[in-house]
């Protein structure tokens, strides 16, 4: 079982820096995982780090749901039953957040389904743009419950959080093979402290653009 610690501030690229020669600050990634993995966790930090914006889809959802928006009501009911609000919604969400976005981001929990891949792509066509990488945060199902449970959120309650494991299964995990046949995915164990799983994407990121 991991630790939670203060990630590494040593020995990694400050914002505005470069990784693997380009400027960090334009990096494209997403960050695929299970729930309860720790892409929220790790993607505070990176984005701070890279200089980049953190996009987290679950986050957007509940500002919708806590403001009362008409978006909000629409999803509150899926998020706390563990369900997946429908793609075509997803997808004005995501476009409308990624138009405010200049140079490069850090995608939360966006995509979740081949469809939302399939969509995220057409949206950076039409930017001239594409993915620089995909990091898969993997850990074993029974952390994945311990840790949910005690993050304590309205959907964190055992049979949700099942219920959320087996989507992930079904329409998350098909974006392994998507992202592994693009090579763009790279896998990091995140049954790891936090400064260790974080240690792991840096160095993930210092490789993109090596193995094309
Ligand atoms: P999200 O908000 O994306 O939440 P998550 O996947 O449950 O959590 P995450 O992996 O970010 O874990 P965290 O860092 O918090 O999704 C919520 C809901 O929104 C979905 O179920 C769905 O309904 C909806 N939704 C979102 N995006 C969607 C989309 N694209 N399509 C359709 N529906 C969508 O970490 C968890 C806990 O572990 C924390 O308490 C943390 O402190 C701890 N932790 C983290 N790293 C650790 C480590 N290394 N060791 C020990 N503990 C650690």
């Amino acid at each position: 079982m991991a630790e939670a610690a203060e990630p590494p501030s040593g020995g990694v690229e400050a914002a505005g820096g470069r990784i693997a020669g380009r400027p960090a600050s334009s990096l494209k990634i997403v960050l695929l995982g299970p729930p309860g993995a720790g892409k929220g966790t790790q993607a505070e930090f990176l984005a701070r780090t890279l200089g980049i914006p953190a996009i987290s889809t679950g986050e957007l959802l509940r500002e919708g749901a806590k403001a009362g928006s008409e978006l909000g009501r629409r999803v509150a009911a899926i998020m706390t039953s563990g369900g997946l609000v429908d793609d075509a919604t997803m997808a004005e969400v995501v476009r409308e957040r990624l138009a405010q976005c200049g140079g490069g981001f850090l995608l939360d929990g966006y995509p979740r389904t081949v469809p939302q891949a399939e969509t995220l792509d057409w949206i950076l066509a039409g930017k001239d743009a594409g993915l620089d990488g995909v990091l898969l945060v993997e850990v074993p199902e029974e952390e994945l419950v311990r840790r949910t449970l005690a993050r304590g959120r309205e959907d964190d309650r055992e049979d949700v959080v099942r219920a959320r494991l087996r989507v992930y299964r079904e329409k998350t995990e098909p974006l392994i093979g998507y992202y592994g046949a693009r090579r763009l995915l790279h896998r990091i164990d995140g049954d790891r402290s936090v400064a260790e799983v974080t240690s792991q994407m840096l160095d993930a990121l210092g490789t993109l653009g090596l193995r094309s």
